[in-house]
């Protein structure tokens, strides 16, 4: 199939998503066109079945906001005819819906065409953004006019059922990890650099947004490293990372914090850590919950949203409710110290990453193309 996948090219999760899912497609041989604003993160290398198209948004001195949607519904146009695409795959609603509508509504005055549209929700496209009134109808709309829908989880189903008015079914699609690229033996070197004396090792990765509750995960740090020798590695880069290098600083944790920046090497870093902290306010799905825990590390988090699809309460971590910062350090400690307990919560971690592994969820995806597939062989 000739399929053209819309969607955020940065360290987000639903742009690291879409990346893997078209690379994954990729290599069982379809056609993927990446329409987006920038070469996604996760797109390096060359792969003959793999075309970038980059959507320019040319400024003009009336446009105090240039109109990023014009531009990608436009690009989308010119790839969908010029590429002869089966369907257009649109992740994360705002504003990839909407401009999925727009340019299949172009290409059927055009062709008498109509191109398939797929929209995957991800999450704040629903949850935080899309619900703003400023949104809200546009969002409605788009998914409502979409062929197909999905949602990363069975809690983002319900809330996009409770939050809009939608007509049709919504259809839960997990997201997925490529266990075997994340099940990656630690590189010893690299565990004695960030902790020369054997200290436990902790991790948080995000994008520092209000959402993800970093204060938490800082004072989290706190009292574990008042329990145990203990490292922190902050992984990403965000709006909240000046709040989180003041507290490392207030409660004097600098020699034990490292703040890492964005990294595309995740597995690396995973694999010589011990505990992934997501205490968020809201998290569809968590994907880097699910990648931590496919390189066999622990995860402490909220139970928000659909983090309890994925961390299973006492057997692949622990789930407690939002803010619980004392509920969160204390299970961490108590795992930290016992070397057995942390062992089968690692292995139990991994075997439920192997049940949202890439092999299974793919093949739903291609089912659902082949659904609105012209040929119905293809
Ligand atoms: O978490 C973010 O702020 C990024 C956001 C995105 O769209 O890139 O992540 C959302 O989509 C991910 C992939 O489906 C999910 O794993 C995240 O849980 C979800 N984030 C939230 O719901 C806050």
């Amino acid at each position: 199939m000739k399929i053209g996948i819309v969607c955020y090219p940065t360290f987000g999760g639903s742009g690291v998503l879409a990346t893997e899912l078209g690379k994954a497609l990729a290599e069982k041989g379809h056609e993927i066109h990446f329409i987006t604003y920038q070469q996604p993160v996760r797109l390096n290398g060359f792969h003959a079945n793999i075309f970038y198209h980059e959507v320019r948004v040319p400024t003009y001195p009336l446009f105090d906001f240039p109109p990023y949607e014009l531009a990608l519904a436009s690009t989308m146009v010119d790839v969908i005819l010029n590429h002869d695409l089966d369907l257009i795959h649109a992740h994360y609603a705002i504003p990839h819906a909407s401009a999925a509508y727009t340019a299949k509504q172009i290409v059927k005055q055009k062709t008498g065409r109509s191109v398939p549209v797929i929209t995957t929700l991800h999450g704040t496209d629903i949850t935080l953004v899309g619900r703003d009134k400023t949104y809200e109808p546009v969002v409605t709309f788009s998914i409502n006019e979409s062929d197909s829908i999905t949602a990363v989880s069975e809690n983002l189903k319900e809330e996009t059922y409770k939050h809009f008015d939608i007509k049709k079914e919504i259809e839960v699609i997990h997201n997925f990890v490529d266990v075997h690229r994340y099940n990656k033996k630690p590189v010893s070197a690299f565990r004695q650099v960030i902790a020369p004396n054997n200290e436990r090792i902790i991790i948080h990765a995000s994008n520092f947004r209000k959402i993800k509750r970093i204060d938490n995960v800082m004072d989290i740090f706190k009292n574990i490293h008042a329990a145990l020798p203990s490292k922190l590695l902050m992984v990403g880069d965000g709006p909240e990372r000046p709040l989180a290098e003041d507290l490392t600083r207030q409660y004097g944790l600098e020699a034990d914090v490292r703040f890492l920046g964005k990294q595309e090497q995740m597995e690396e870093i995973l694999a010589v850590s011990d505990v992934f902290l997501l205490p968020s306010e809201y998290e569809s799905f968590g994907l880097a919950a699910l990648e931590a825990m496919a390189a066999s590390t622990v995860v402490i988090s909220s139970d928000a949203g659909g983090l309890n699809e994925i961390n299973i309460n006492g057997v692949t971590g622990y789930t407690s409710p939002v803010g619980d910062v004392e509920g969160m350090s204390k299970n961490a400690i108590e795992l930290l110290k016992d070397e057995t307990k942390l062992k089968t919560f690692k292995q139990n971690a991994l075997k439920e990453a192997k049940l949202f592994d890439i092999h299974h969820i793919i093949p739903k995806y291609e089912a659902l193309y082949r659904k609105y597939c012209r040929t119905g062989d293809c």
